[in-house]
């Protein structure tokens, strides 16, 4: 099933350069970037964007870091993306993600994870409103796609 998913390359990301080899892994893998900015995070965005862990005792520092500094915001679609991209992630915890995820190679602490990805259908359409307007949402026709997707039924 086609799907939309939300990823933010966060602030150790950008700082640490490596905004372009993340986006590189979505890509290669086949999916269509469907929405891409760079964000100077508001506090409100960001209490709203981890509200699920309001009551967590790393919140506090959570909002600290993702307000730090610019992120970039992607919105990724292809089939069962949601999925796919929280492969292509790698487990929260950086000392469980496999090698060849992106925290597996380019993190090590929980709290400096490098990306987000909303982790099902609910939190995606609910995190993509969040972060884009409708009309930044671009859908187009890649001429690739006829070697990435199967043909619709
Ligand atoms: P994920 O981002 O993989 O969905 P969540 O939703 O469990 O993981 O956590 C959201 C974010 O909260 C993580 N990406 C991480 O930045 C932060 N976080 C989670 N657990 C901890 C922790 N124990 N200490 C510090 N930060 C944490």
């Amino acid at each position: 099933m086609t799907e939309r998913t939300l990823v933010l390359v966060k602030p150790d990301g950008v700082q640490r350069q490596l905004t372009g080899r993340i986006l590189a892994r979505y890509e290669e893998r086949g999916l269509k970037v469907v929405g891409l900015k760079l964000v100077r995070v508001e506090r409100t965005l960001a209490e709203e964007h981890y509200a699920a862990h309001r009551e967590k005792p790393f919140f506090g520092g959570l909002v600290e870091f993702i307000t730090s500094s610019p992120l970039v915001a992607i919105v990724l679609q292809g089939p069962n993306a949601i999925t796919v991209v929280r492969a292509i992630n790698g487990a929260t915890r950086p000392h469980e993600a496999a090698p060849g995820t992106i925290r597996g190679d380019f993190a090590l602490e929980t709290a400096q994870n490098i990306v987000h990805a909303s982790d099902g259908p609910e939190a995606a359409e609910t995190e993509i409103a969040l972060w884009f307007d409708h009309a930044e949402l671009l859908d187009y026709e890649r001429d690739v796609d006829r070697w990435v997707l199967a043909p619709a039924e």
